[in-house]
């Protein structure tokens, strides 16, 4: 799925004529995802890269003329990360509770997404998309990594349908384009 770059640019002179004077390119190993022509030394992709198997590939090329005289030379292909990991929970769904007539700020649940991508392909930032009541009372921070949700202002348990709040959290991360997911959270109120 990664993007990759791969142009074997190495080549070879040989000043003698004829087939003496003619270059083949082998790879001195047999590389599963590459392939080497052997008249032009061009390297082409065979297989897709991914990035967050393998960062780096170093290709051993030898360039042998006619007359068997050989040299050897070394590739060094880099792969580059894309945004191919989406944002994941670590649980499922999430659960808080949260006594009536609170008078400050208070947490209520910590949740926390992880990506496998490199930066700034799994740097993420969480947001309430979504509540069933009182959305404006509630506030999502982050503190070492973790989404933090808090409350704001006292709620009036009789206010609160069944005494549930229901809450959709995204958490997005910073690719081009992004990739987000989303996770349910209930908040129960208590009297
Ligand atoms: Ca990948
Ligand atoms: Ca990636
Ligand atoms: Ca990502």
């Amino acid at each position: 799925m990664d993007a990759c770059v791969s142009r074997g640019d190495q080549s070879a002179t040989d000043n003698d004529v004829g087939t003496y004077g003619k270059v083949s390119y082998f790879f001195s190993d047999d590389p599963d995802r590459f392939s080497l022509d052997k008249d032009t030394g061009l390297i082409l992709l065979t297989a897709r890269l991914d990035f967050e198997t393998m960062q780096r590939y170093t290709l051993t090329v030898i360039a042998r003329d006619g007359g068997g005289e050989e040299t050897t030379g070394r590739v060094r292909i880099n792969v580059l990360d894309v945004n191919d990991n989406v944002p994941t929970f670590q649980k499922e769904a999430y659960l808080g509770a949260l006594r009536e007539n609170e008078p400050s700020v208070t947490q209520v649940v910590r949740l926390r997404a992880s990506d496998e991508d490199s930066p700034p392909n799994n740097q993420i930032t969480y947001s309430i998309v979504q509540a069933s009541a009182f959305r404006e009372y509630f506030d999502i921070t982050v503190s070492e990594g973790y989404g933090v949700i808090s409350v704001n202002h006292p709620l009036d348990y009789e206010q609160v349908a069944n005494g549930v709040i229901y809450l959709t959290v995204m958490a997005k991360d910073a690719g081009n384009p992004p990739l987000n997911s989303t996770v349910p959270v209930t908040i129960e109120v208590f009297a």
